[in-house]
């Protein structure tokens, strides 16, 4: 898979992504990372990506003409165009449905936004996806898109060695995961739970099944399955 990145900040993409799944996955040739800065875009002496918003209001807005001189210089350099995403509060949620949808393409070209935001003609007619991580106000784009090539990574054949599939991962099954135990058994008084000390292994999957149940439904009844979930509506579980 290919990424692309258009980012007023190239520098921030590093640490993460010369790290673990990713370094491995770039070093693997199964992903190809590139970043790219909008600056080599601007065209003024004084080299601006952004300007004052029409209409009057707080802040600066990243200019189109740049932008878009950035996008297709990056879309040239491989035969493919690859599905543009512009990173925004605007977006819709990344899930792990987006994200099995996203790390089905061949080609991805990321778009960081900075400031209040990018002139809409830009998303009008340059952008297919607009994506946001969640709720909370973050300073740009950039931390987006390095969450997006992390979940995306995960997903490329291969990238994750010899660890079990993601299909197999928790999400997939929608509960969250069981708690996790090691030596010592005992510290400072401390107890690991006796059935896993056990051996007997069908009793270990019970409690563990037990333990994922009881953890979605205490602290993500969202992801609860529609039935479990009118069941622990009406208090019946
Ligand atoms: C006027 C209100 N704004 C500033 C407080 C709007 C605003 C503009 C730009 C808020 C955040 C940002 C920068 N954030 C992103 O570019 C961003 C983001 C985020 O802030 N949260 C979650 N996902 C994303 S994806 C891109």
């Amino acid at each position: 898979m290919r990424i692309d990145v258009l980012t007023i900040f190239p520098g921030a993409f590093v640490g993460p992504l010369d790290v673990s799944i990713i370094k491995r996955a770039r070093d693997a040739g199964l992903l190809d990372l590139e970043i790219h800065d909008i600056r080599e875009h601007a065209t003024d002496k004084h080299r601006s990506v952004d300007d004052y918003p029409f209409g009057g209001g707080q802040g600066m807005v990243m200019r189109v003409d740049v932008l878009d001189r950035a996008l297709e210089e990056v879309q040239s350099l491989d035969d493919e165009r690859g599905l543009v995403v512009y990173l925004s509060p605007q977006g819709e949620r990344l899930d792990d449905a987006l994200v099995r949808e996203l790390a089905r393409h061949r080609r991805l070209v990321l778009v960081c936004g900075r400031y209040e935001g990018v002139d809409e003609r830009f998303v009008e007619h340059c952008v297919d996806r607009e994506v946001s991580i969640g709720d909370y106000i973050l300073t740009g784009g950039e931390l987006p898109a390095m969450v997006l090539i992390d979940a995306v990574t995960r997903h490329i054949p291969g990238a994750l060695g010899d660890e079990k599939s993601p299909e197999e991962e928790s999400f997939a099954d929608g509960l969250l995961e069981h708690p996790q135990y090691t030596r010592p058994a005992e510290y400072r008084g401390w107890q690991v739970p006796e059935v896993l000390l056990s051996g007997h292994h069908a009793n270990i999957e019970k409690w563990r099944r037990e333990q994922r149940l009881e953890r979605t439904r205490q602290r993500r009844p969202d992801l609860l399955p529609p039935a479990a979930a009118e069941d622990e509506r009406k208090g019946e579980v």
